[in-house]
């Protein structure tokens, strides 16, 4: 009971700072992906924008069925349960959670970051093939990596790299740059733990149940494939110029 209350406390005293460190305001920029828990509420998985089958050839239609309904339903029950013993708060935003995520369990790091990270990929995707238009995110891309072919290749040295399970992603760091980063298990780049801290603008799951019932190992057909359903909409309207 005594560590609980003072991991409380720590954490009021110190979630203003590690977003002031991120770059992120208390009430989140807008365009950000914000997750928040009404009071007496539990999250919950947004329903995704399209079926299970949109997402081929690409993702098939079998992997996004046990991925979106077993794996990611399984983070955000877990993250209720969680939530319920640790946070006294009951409004609190899972953005705030991640971003104090040491002053929490284990069992909160890996599932508040679950359910973050899967309700941000669904996002990423899309089946009505877009291409990147917003010119002021084409400038940026083409400044920070030196162009958008290169980004691609940094991006999928970063996936294919990554050993285990994790995460690829493209974050904007508080200064503004643009960098490619990778992260291990359900770690984020909003968390304080992680080495490099941004705001995350696209993500790519590079779990083995994200792919491995269509690919087996092939992870890099998977990477290469993921280019042709990405929801390029949703990444500009993350980022902030
Ligand atoms: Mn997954």
């Amino acid at each position: 009971m005594k560590k609980n209350s003072t991991t409380r406390r720590s954490f009021l005293l110190n979630s203003g700072k590690a977003a002031l460190a991120l770059g992120l305001s208390q009430t989140i920029l807008p365009g950000f992906i914000t997750i928040t828990k009404q009071k007496n509420k539990t999250f919950t998985q947004t329903p995704l924008s399209y079926s299970y089958a949109d997402l081929q050839p690409a993702i098939d239609d079998l992997t996004m069925e046990i991925h979106y309904s077993k794996h990611a339903a399984g983070y955000c029950k877990n993250l209720n349960e969680a939530f319920a013993v640790e946070v006294k708060d009951d409004g609190l935003e899972l953005e705030n959670i991640l971003m104090n995520i040491s002053a929490y369990s284990t069992k909160m790091k890996n599932n508040a970051g679950g359910h973050f990270n899967h309700e941000m990929f669904w996002k990423c995707l899309s089946p009505q093939k877009k291409s990147l238009s917003h010119k002021a995110l084409q400038e940026k891309i083409n400044h920070d990596f030196g162009s958008f072919e290169k980004f691609t290749l940094a991006f999928n040295d970063a996936a294919k790299t990554r050993f285990g399970s994790g995460w690829a992603w493209l974050i904007q760091q508080k200064d503004g740059k643009l960098v490619v980063v990778s992260t291990a298990n359900q770690d984020n780049p909003l968390m304080d733990v992680v080495e490099i801290k941004g705001k995350p603008l696209l993500c790519l799951d590079i779990w083995e149940h994200a792919y491995y019932l269509k690919y087996q190992n092939k992870r890099v057909d998977y990477i290469n494939n993921f280019w042709s359903i990405v929801n390029w909409d949703f990444v500009a309207q993350q980022f902030s110029a």
